[in-house]
């Protein structure tokens, strides 16, 4: 059976917060924010399509100007069994209503309501009006407390209120709403009509199903990242001429370990895109001072993230010591620990994390030429660095509301930067996990396959799937 889509119109005073709910709910984050002023007469159509099929669809309607002269009309027309597409088709020649025709003519034409308020306001008699009009349409409604200023003085009347001409009254924040908190609203819309229950089940199960694929999708692109990551290497072949001098041998040290840095800030960047659009972000910014901001190769972010040292050893005694850590510092022949050359090149800086080197700096002689080759990564804890650090951006992107945007950083209630979690995923794991994690990392690193790798996604899923739920980031602004 087909069911028809559910149209949802979302109405409220201007600057209530009506484009940024649409923006959420549809995770359209293209949708002008503040642009429409009260002046806009007509509605904007934004459907959600999920495997090329509308889903549902949410309409953003102009601001109510005179809502008490349609109130007026309906209590005067009392006996209509459509009050709204009566008052439509009544006025729709009529230049002075245009206005009140544009703001209701997608309830005439069968949508359910979505009355959006400013919880922190105080109700005026305008808000009223608005809430007995909408009630006399006699459509499913649902009303929204979109708290903009975190006043909490004015919600219990408001609640009280609005209790009165909706069947479900609840707090929805444009700029914080989780997918959770998406799914919540859809669900206690489909309780309070009987005649929606079956299409807005149709729609949750294709937001469901939808949001396990992109969580698939993620840890996939995940998995891929490490593979790559660790697996990578960087090749350079230097004509003998060049490496004459101490100096000239420096300098080439240095380009490729520089060059070999940047591939793997180049693997994550690449990832970090592609789970951006997984989760249909086009505009946002990372605050430069979170744990995001920084390089991934900065001793910051290696101190923040990533397993414990203790974790650490019994993790390497479980892979037999197959990690490599054993081989860094060690300058031996044509051999260089990346460390020990850095700390003569460069002050030690480059190439360390957490006091031990990034990767191996191997120098093979042939003609005339020698070969500069960086890498695998031999650095035991970087993968759990590099892990955890995807994890917190696939956090960031999918509980980030899409209402929000990317200019909202100066707004009243951002949330201060000292609630950043100051550990990673991967430390929270169980001995069990990181092993199986660990034995998936030195397979990566020799370029190897690893035959176990589906309980490592689903090790990853279940992280994602934690992150979801506890909304870990929409508190702290990564
Ligand atoms: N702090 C905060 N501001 C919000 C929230 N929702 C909307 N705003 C802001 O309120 C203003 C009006 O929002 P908009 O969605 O354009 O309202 P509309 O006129 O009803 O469509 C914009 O500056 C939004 O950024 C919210 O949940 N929290
Ligand atoms: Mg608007």
């Amino acid at each position: 059976m087909v069911l028809e889509i559910p149209r949802l119109a979302i109405m409220g005073h201007p600057n209530a917060g009506k484009s940024s709910v649409v923006a959420t709910l549809t995770e359209n984050d293209r949708i002008a924010i503040d642009k429409r002023a009260g002046t806009t007469t007509e509605s904007d159509v934004y459907p959600v399509v999920i495997d090329g099929q509308i889903v549902i669809e949410f309409i953003d309607t102009p601001g109510f100007q005179n809502p008490s002269a349609i109130l007026e009309w309906f209590q005067l027309h009392g006996g209509q069994s459509d009050l709204a597409a009566a008052f439509v088709s009544a006025h729709r020649n009529n230049p002075l209503f245009a206005h009140d025709c544009a703001l209701l003519e997608p309830v005439a034409a069968g949508a359910g309501i979505i009355l959006v308020v400013d919880g922190s306001k105080r109700i005026k008699e305008k808000d009223r009006v608005e809430i007995e009009l909408l009630r006399l349409t006699a459509r499913p409604r649902m009303a929204i407390l979109n708290n903009l200023t975190r006043q909490s003085r004015h919600l219990e009347q408001w609640q009280n209120t609005l209790s009165k001409g909706f069947n479900s009254v609840r707090e929805f924040n444009a700029h914080r709403a989780t997918y959770a908190e998406r799914i919540k609203l859809l669900n206690a819309l489909k309780s309070i009509d009987q005649r929606w229950e079956q299409r807005l089940e149709q729609t949750i199960d294709a937001f469901e199903r939808d949001w396990e694929r992109r969580t698939d999708q993620a840890a996939t692109t995940i998995l891929d990242l490490l593979r790559e990551a660790l697996a990578f290497r960087y090749t350079e072949s230097v004509k003998n001429n060049k490496l004459v001098f101490q100096s000239g041998r420096d300098q080439v040290k240095a380009e490729v370990m520089a060059a070999f840095e940047d591939g793997l800030r180049t693997l994550e960047i690449k990832a970090q895109e592609q789970i951006r659009a997984n989760f249909h972000h086009n505009v946002w910014n990372v605050s430069a001072d979170s744990i995001l901001g920084r390089d991934l190769l900065s001793e910051d972010v290696n101190k923040t993230l990533g397993i414990s040292k203790r974790q650490l050893a019994m993790v390497g005694m479980a892979t037999g010591a197959a990690s490599g850590a054993a081989i860094d510092l060690v300058a031996a022949g044509s051999s260089l620990g990346a460390a020990a050359f850095l700390g003569a090149a460069a002050g030690g800086m480059l190439g360390l994390m957490g006091g031990t080197a990034l990767a191996k700096l191997d120098i093979e002689k042939a003609h005339g030429t020698q070969r500069f080759t960086v890498g695998p990564v031999s650095n035991p804890r970087f993968p759990f660095v590099l892990l955890d650090r995807i994890i917190l951006y696939s956090a960031r992107a999918m509980n980030w509301a899409h209402g929000r945007q990317a200019a909202d950083e100066e707004a009243p209630d951002k949330v201060p930067d000292k609630d950043l979690p100051v550990k990673g995923f991967s430390e929270a794991l169980t001995a069990q996990q990181q092993r199986e994690l660990a034995r998936f990392f030195s397979a990566a690193r020799r370029g190897k396959v690893y035959e176990r790798e589906d309980q490592c996604r689903d090790i990853i899923k279940g992280v994602l799937r934690d992150v979801a739920e506890s909304r870990i980031d929409s508190r702290a602004d990564l």
